[in-house]
């Protein structure tokens, strides 16, 4: 809108500075942010007296003329003749320098900061892109339970629900039900939250989580890879066109962002991993996992995502396909985020062998009875697959460059507190 056109909007107090013949209030709404000024000499008795009682964070409608102010946020600023409180917000409890703590207490007024508005905005690109990407290449939606009865990724977090008297799960995963679709849709994905019972409080762990995950048939650990990255780099794409103002809000240095706009990620072997880590000083023995911090020490070797393939099987999923030539193997694949984020995506060819997948659940001690009707898929018209899983709350972390996953989402849930 130009210069003396007419404007009538509704938002929030921002900041308010009364200096005695003006009164200013910067509006905040769901596009951002605008100065509102009341000039006592020019605008009418009641719009004065709404104005003076409107706090911060108190929701109001503003009408006036537009004009140009280099000193106004934007350089445009409202001059209202109408101002109006239709609800008030006495002492609004966030008044700035609140630590961590007290912030996750008060993060149902909290989400409305113009930090985490812009994560939100982000973040819902980052799920338009991923959804639009699966579209745009043939991929069908599917709903699978959250309810369930057997674990995906291991006992150790798994989150127990009463279910009628019988133990049930929280989803680790809907890998297994997406594997029992493919059998008709061939390609699937579905996004759900999934729920990790994790034993410690990191940065990169929520307890609930978004999860991504897709499985195709007739597809090899290859072919997915491609798509993951192809998907990764659609989404930075995606969002280095549409959300540059609420990047540079977050400071987030987008020439990191560039390069990972186009697929074609350099990809190691954990082989390689481990040859690398041994070169920065860091010892692991074949066998031993990568960690959150060998993860960052190898992020600093590249300067966009990058694949690590073919673990030792013991540190993988049983349902993980071995590579035939080399036994001790899986044909599996991590997607780590560069600049110390590390793992966004997770995945592999699955077993697709009923013996070799009966005797790798009896190897793990776990019960083939609990496994019984995802045996069956390797029983009638098997077929080579594999898919992966994308948390989509640290791939988002990486994209905004934020130091917690908790920012990632606007209710995060973690160990100690389910609240709000
Ligand atoms: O455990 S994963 O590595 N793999 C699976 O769950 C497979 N069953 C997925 C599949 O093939 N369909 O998790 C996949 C991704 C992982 O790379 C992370 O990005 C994310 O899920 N993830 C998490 N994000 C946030 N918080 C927690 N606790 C978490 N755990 C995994």
């Amino acid at each position: 809108m130009g210069e003396g056109a007419r404007a009538r909007l509704r938002g929030w107090v921002y900041r308010k500075r009364d200096v005695g013949g003006k009164i200013f209030i910067v509006l905040r709404d769901s596009e951002g942010i605008l100065q509102v000024v009341i000039d006592r000499s020019q605008a009418p008795r009641e719009a004065v007296a709404e104005a003076e009682r409107a706090d911060i964070e108190a929701s109001v409608e503003a009408a006036g003329v537009l004009a140009r102010d280099p000193r106004a946020p934007g350089g445009v600023e409202l001059r209202a003749h109408h101002f109006k409180v239709y609800g008030e917000s006495r002492n609004f409890p966030i008044k700035g320098g609140e630590g961590v703590d007290y912030l996750l207490d008060v993060r149902h007024l909290w989400v409305r900061s113009r930090r985490l508005t812009a994560v939100w905005r982000i973040r819902h690109t980052v799920l338009k892109a991923l959804r639009e990407y699966l579209e745009r290449n043939g991929w069908w939606e599917v709903s699978p339970p959250i309810l369930t009865q057997s674990a995906v990724e291991g006992g150790a977090t798994l989150f127990e629900v009463n279910f009628f008297g019988r133990k049930a799960y929280l989803s680790q995963s809907a890998q297994f039900y997406l594997e029992a679709l493919i059998y008709s849709l061939e390609k699937v994905w579905s996004l759900t939250p999934s729920f990790r019972a994790e034993r410690s409080r990191t940065r990169r762990h929520l307890y609930e989580y978004w999860h991504l995950e897709v499985e195709q048939a007739w597809a090899g650990m290859e072919d997915l890879m491609r798509i993951g990255e192809e998907m990764v780099a659609y989404t930075v794409d995606a969002v280095l066109r549409e959300r540059l103002e609420e990047l540079s809000l977050l400071k987030r240095d987008t020439e990191r962002l560039e390069p990972a706009r186009k697929p074609g990620y350099p990809r190691i072997t954990y082989d390689e991993a481990l040859e690398i880590l041994r070169r920065k000083g860091v010892d692991l023995k074949w066998g031993d996992d990568l960690g959150a911090d060998e993860e960052r020490l190898l992020t600093e070797e590249f300067e966009t995502p990058f694949y690590v393939t073919h673990f030792p099987k013991q540190i993988k999923s049983f349902y993980m396909k071995t590579d035939r030539s080399r036994p001790d193997v899986v044909l599996g694949f991590d997607l780590l985020a560069p600049e110390g984020y590390g793992e966004v995506i997770g995945g592999s060819e699955r077993e697709d062998d009923y013996e070799v997948l009966y005797a790798r659940i009896v190897e793990e001690g776990l019960n083939p009875e609990d496994y019984k009707w995802y045996l069956d898929l390797r029983r009638y018209g098997s077929v080579p697959h594999a898919g992966f899983g994308l948390g989509v709350d640290r791939l988002v972390m990486w994209i905004a460059g934020l130091d917690h996953i908790r920012d990632s989402i606007p209710f995060p849930r973690f160990r100690d507190r389910i609240y709000p």
